[in-house]
């Protein structure tokens, strides 16, 4: 599990962030860190150490549990295979398996961008012409989303096959390694993952198309926040949505942007990201198709461009939305309840960016009748 870290309590942090004094810059992080470790203010630093199989490849599940940086990570001199992405397996990347098959290492791809969120399942294979006895692990933050630059932005893990030995590889930047920059590799342009999930056929069909801006400007009391569809998300602290729909709350409704949707519905959404920065957006009780996704500062998309993968859309609960640009999404509304639809930086969901989908909820008021019980739980 690779993750941020501060040095200071979020509480605090928080409280700057949502005052007009921090002109909506986010706290930057200090240091990252995996499994809980790090290095970067230490001087007999400890490392987290991983066995490698000597008999084939071994499988890693990597989790970003980070509050505000998108990170990179690497195994030198290894490649990854990826098997899974947010829980959904995927056919590995373009030319993987032919060239593993053919003992050539072309368009493997050596380093995987994980934004807040999300999870991959890789086979870890050593370059053939592996010497060492043990490699380096390292997670990189992306320092480009940072107010500032952070103090410590790079830890390391050791990759030891058999005994733990201090590694004394280099990251691999050989040439013929392809480079994984995040989740623009699941455009049907570049086709790397290809989801293997059986329902993907619904991607051709749908109910119902929503359009929802993403923007960021100064309430009244000049704090710098998010809206979505011209909505900033005021969360209720001391309930559950589902409570508070069972109660006929009308508050959650009044502050955020409500979609409601029958069981089975098939829902497409077209996010426009008006805002300088990328937001890994994340869907609670559903996953989606990624349809489409624009580069950094491609714009507004297009409703006459036909450059949306309807054939092998990866199938995820988090993606990326860049600075500047779109995401199309499409799901089916198959599980009923009331569901947050938020962005994965922590600083931004405090501040309300996010939204609900809610999925046939008459029908689970009549089923569960009282609230009582759903009061127990004091978050959704
Ligand atoms: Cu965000």
């Amino acid at each position: 599990m690779v993750a941020d870290w501060y040095h200071h309590k979020l509480r605090d942090l928080l409280h700057h962030f949502a005052s007009p004094e921090s002109g909506g810059d986010e706290p930057t992080p200090d240091n990252v860190i995996i499994n809980g470790i790090g290095q970067g203010f230490c001087h007999d630093c400890n490392y987290e150490e991983f066995h490698q199989s000597d008999d084939g490849p071994t499988l890693y599940r990597f989790i970003n549990a980070a509050t505000f940086g998108a990170i990179t990570v690497s195994i030198d001199d290894h490649y990854f295979v990826v098997v899974e992405i947010d829980g959904a397996p995927v056919h590995p990347a373009k030319d993987t398996v032919h060239n593993i098959n053919e003992g050539t290492f072309h368009e493997l791809i050596t380093h995987i961008r994980i934004d807040i969120g999300q999870r991959y399942s890789a086979l870890v294979f050593p370059k053939d012409d592996r010497k060492e006895k043990s490699y380096w692990m390292r997670a990189q933050l992306d320092n480009s989303q940072f107010p500032k630059n952070p103090k410590h932005n790079i830890s390391k893990a050791i990759v030891s096959y058999k005994e733990i030995s201090n590694p004394h590889s280099k990251e691999t930047t050989d040439h013929i390694l392809t480079y994984l920059p995040g989740d623009n590799h699941i455009n049907p342009h570049y086709g790397y993952f290809r989801s293997i999930h059986k329902d993907a056929i619904h991607v051709k069909d749908r109910t119902v198309t929503e359009y929802i801006d993403i923007d960021f400007h100064n309430d009244e009391h000049e704090v710098n926040r998010p809206f979505m569809d011209g909505r900033n998300c005021k969360l209720p602290h001391k309930t559950n949505y589902l409570a508070l729909a069972l109660a006929e709350y009308e508050i959650p409704q009044k502050s955020c942007l409500w979609l409601d949707y029958d069981d089975e519905d098939i829902v497409r959404i077209v996010f426009q990201n008006f805002d300088d920065d990328e937001h890994p957006l994340h869907l609670h009780g559903h996953k989606f198709w990624v349809l489409g996704q624009g580069n950094p500062n491609s714009g507004p998309f297009n409703a006459h461009d036909d450059h949306l993968n309807l054939e092998h859309p990866v199938y995820r609960d988090t993606v990326t939305i860049n600075g500047h640009s779109y995401l199309v999404i499409q799901f089916v509304a198959n599980n009923p309840g009331i569901w947050f639809f938020h962005c994965h930086i922590d600083w931004h969901m405090n501040i309300g960016m996010g939204f609900i989908i809610s999925v046939d909820v008459d029908d689970v008021v009549e089923r569960l009748g009282t609230t009582e019980h759903l009061n127990k739980c004091q978050w959704y």
